[in-house]
């Protein structure tokens, strides 16, 4: 499958400037390419210089909003990323419409956090401009969570979030979710490290991209995953994971092909890959409320059989009864068996569902605030009316 991935904001470039770097690992080691175009649009001039491996034109990295912020972002006010969005679309699709082998891209991901300001205001803008301007082609939606600390701390964060996951899912194919927190709850250290974030965020697309994209005969799985599995999978709040087990399930010269033992143990990997997998999920979600998935196994070819797609996707359905499954093999890894997940059309997330009654006691205390200061700045006002003043009320700034 290949994507047009566009980064909105500074998380969403640097996550998009990831995406580029896998671009790039695919084509030296496997020869394919799974990313035809990487972008990142922002109104913040510094956060477009700090990548690494977008090209520097002005037509990948995209200044928007200059006029109305100089060049120095939107202060965390996503109404206003979403009205510069909507003057700059222009300037944005045209630098889309020139990516190279654009006809053969299957879909577009936009990427963006949904606490920030820029990102999280023009992602629903421009999922839904480009939406209508290719109406053929996918348009999903890759949505970083904040951390915990940040809910807490900055105010502009629950409101942010709870609008940008409203209005993405009500324009986007799909929305994948990433928890900031899960990452950091996994390895501490990662606090502080957002490439590294990225870098796991991004990883699990590797096969699950590259697997449709193969041409030679011995990397081509007896069932493939292929970019029309993945489409007819994607809707709604969606999550990724991967699991990987080394391998060594060695076979000895004198060891018998077809031995019951070694059967047992290649089931017992998939299994153990497929329980890893699971466990890393970008977002905390129920199996039971999982309306699609789709997997792909990868491993030396030997290692694989029909049988063990088989029971990973029996296991896969015992776990999620509820869901449409597709899988498939991609005979490519030395030495590990991995597991790629996708689980979509997922009807409950509690992370999601958090945000909205959060946003109304905000607003409740928001409302509250602004009133008890208003009243402070009369009894203020009313104090000193009787003092003249030197200017005219007019020429004051606001
Ligand atoms: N995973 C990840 N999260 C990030 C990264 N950079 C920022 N964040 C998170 O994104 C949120 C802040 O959003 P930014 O992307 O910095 O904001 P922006 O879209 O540039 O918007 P403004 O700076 O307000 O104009 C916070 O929740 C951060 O934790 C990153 O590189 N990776
Ligand atoms: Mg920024």
């Amino acid at each position: 499958m290949k994507l047009v991935v566009v980064g909105l904001g500074q998380c969403g470039g640097r996550i998009a400037d990831e995406f580029a770097r896998l671009n790039k690992r695919a084509e030296s080691r496997r020869g394919l390419q799974i990313v035809t175009g990487a972008y990142a649009v922002n109104s913040d001039e510094a956060d477009l210089t700090g990548l690494g491996t977008i090209p520097p034109d002005y037509q990948h990295r995209i200044l928007m909003g200059g006029r109305r912020t100089i060049g120095h972002g939107v202060g965390k006010v996503n109404k206003l990323a979403a009205e510069i969005a909507k003057e700059s679309a222009d300037k944005i699709i045209d630098a889309l419409r020139v990516t190279p082998r654009f006809y053969e891209t299957d879909a577009f991901l936009l990427v963006a956090s949904a606490a920030g300001g820029t990102g999280s205001g023009s992602l629903p803008v421009i999922t839904e401009i480009i939406k209508r301007r290719y109406t053929i082609k996918p348009v999903y939606a890759l949505l970083v969570l904040p951390f915990e600390h940040e809910e807490q701390a900055e105010s502009h964060c629950i409101t942010n979030t709870a609008t940008c996951l409203k209005s993405v899912h009500s324009v986007a194919d799909a929305v994948f979710l990433a928890d900031n927190q899960r990452y950091v709850r996994r390895d501490g250290t990662l606090i502080n490290n957002m490439n590294e974030i990225n870098r796991q965020i991004v990883a699990p697309f590797y096969n699950l991209l590259c697997a449709g994209e193969e041409t030679r005969r011995k990397y081509i799985g007896a069932r493939v995953v292929d970019a029309g599995d993945i489409i007819q999978t994607l809707g709604g709040w969606t999550t990724i994971g991967f699991g990987t087990l080394p391998l060594n399930l060695r076979r000895l010269p004198f060891e018998r092909k077809r031995s019951f033992r070694k059967k047992g143990a290649e089931t017992h990997v998939a299994l153990q890959a497929m329980d890893e997998a699971l466990c890393e999920l970008s977002v905390d979600i129920r199996p039971a409320d999982v309306g699609s998935a789709v997997y792909v196994l990868s491993a030396p070819a030997k290692e694989m059989s029909m049988d063990g797609i088989k029971e990973t996707g029996d296991y896969l359905k015992h776990l999620a009864p509820n869901a449409v499954i597709r899988g498939g093999d991609y005979p490519r890894e030395k030495g590990e068996f991995s597991i790629t997940m996708v689980l979509s059309q997922i009807c409950d997330v509690d992370r999601v569902k958090g945000y909205y009654p959060r946003l109304k006691e905000f607003n409740h205390v928001l409302e509250r605030t602004q009133k008890e200061t208003a009243a402070k700045i009369k009894v203020q006002e009313m104090a000193w009316a009787d003092v003249p003043v030197l200017v005219t009320k007019g020429n004051r700034r606001h």
